[in-house]
């Protein structure tokens, strides 16, 4: 079978990285056309790949015949229209979160989806292809811990661009946590509010940093996430699932630590150190997670045209789903209170 040729649109860090991998380690794909809206630099990463063309206008690169399926790294607000012309011609896409900026256009992209048939649409919820993270799903679906109840989580950026406000530590950091509870719990997230602390003097005036988020899931789970991402010390993503029986963490640069018995073992199953190196950024703690991220899309892209089915991994649901909390979450933010999540039911969508 020849390479699945690919687009990828938005050549910014995320897009670059994406084409860097798909072209040094991603195997049965190539990139056949980049697009940016600076086109100077679309150009100058095209003139280094062999067989590879820059193409101006995003639609014109999703539509051109030597193109199979689509990466977009675009900025939130293009994603709509760019996900619809993905629609319209049948191409396989994944699209780096957010799906779109709103709930109400997210639904649109789901129910457009669904009317095609198939499944054309995965999200770039790189999380779930994490080894650490698919140990604790591991975890949360075997019943040795008894049953997961709590998630504490931690998210920390050393810095964040400039045009950061507060409601972007929802809707581009928090989001990660938001499909993290729904991957690992399986279940919809039906409530949040977010606390204010005390403001850090280092952070960019009018950012609210640090802010903890509250989450509640449809069984009546709980989930709490401190956000802080302006610390100027490396990157720190940990999250602790506490169950009936034990409780396990992740995300301390030291592989899983757990606390649950093991048969015929010591209680105290994980070894491992505290302490160590931390990773600076998202691009290193979670690159192996991309890596395998794309590679099983590109693998599902293949097989796509028997199946009908091209995602291996969070869908255009999990989009809208993660677009909802977000926005309740911004109203938590805006209001200090509990907000309520407003969301379809799924199975009023045929095909969703
Ligand atoms: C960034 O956009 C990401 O997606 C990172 O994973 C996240 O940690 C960071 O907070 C976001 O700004």
């Amino acid at each position: 079978m020849s390479d699945v040729r690919v687009a990828v649109l938005g050549v910014g860090m995320m897009g670059a990285d994406h084409v860097d991998r798909i072209v040094s380690r991603i195997a049965g794909a190539s990139v056949s056309v980049v697009n940016d809206f600076l086109p100077e630099k679309a150009e100058q990463i095209a003139a280094g790949i062999p067989g590879c063309r820059a193409i101006a206008d995003p639609l014109d690169a999703i539509a051109d015949p030597q193109v199979d399926a689509v990466v977009l790294a675009t900025p939130g607000p293009t994603h709509e229209k760019q996900l619809l012309a993905c629609l319209e011609h049948g191409k396989p896409v994944l699209c780096e979160k957010p799906l779109t900026t709103d709930a109400a256009t997210s639904l649109e992209v789901v129910k457009a989806e669904a009317e095609t048939g198939k499944r054309l649409i995965q999200v770039g919820f790189m999380r779930r292809f994490d080894h650490e993270y698919e140990q604790l799903k591991a975890l949360v679906d075997s019943p040795e811990m008894g049953r997961a109840l709590v998630l504490h989580c931690v998210h920390r950026n050393p810095a964040v661009p400039a045009s950061f406000d507060s409601s972007m530590v929802v809707k581009d950091s928090l989001v990660h946590e938001v499909d993290v509870t729904r991957f690992l719990f399986d279940e919809e997230i039906t409530a949040i509010q977010i606390l204010k602390p005390a403001v850090s003097s280092v952070a960019p005036a009018g950012l609210q940093d640090p802010q903890i988020a509250i989450l509640t899931t449809a069984s009546g789970r709980h989930v709490d996430v401190e956000l802080f991402v302006t610390t100027g010390v490396a990157y720190e993503v940990r999250t602790e699932l506490v169950a009936e029986h034990g409780s396990a963490m992740i995300g301390l640069d030291v592989g899983l630590v757990s606390k649950y018995p093991v048969p015929g073992g010591d209680a105290r199953s994980g070894a491992g150190r505290w302490g160590g190196a931390i990773t600076p950024s998202f691009k290193e703690r979670f690159g192996r997670a991309y890596d395998v991220e794309i590679q099983r899309w590109i693998d599902a892209v293949r097989t796509g045209a028997d199946t009908g089915n091209y995602v291996d991994g969070p869908g255009a649901w999990d989009g809208y789903a993660a677009a909802a909390v977000c926005a309740a979450g911004v109203a938590a933010l805006e209001t200090g209170q509990r907000v309520n999540v407003e969301m379809v039911e799924r199975a009023s969508i045929e095909g969703a």
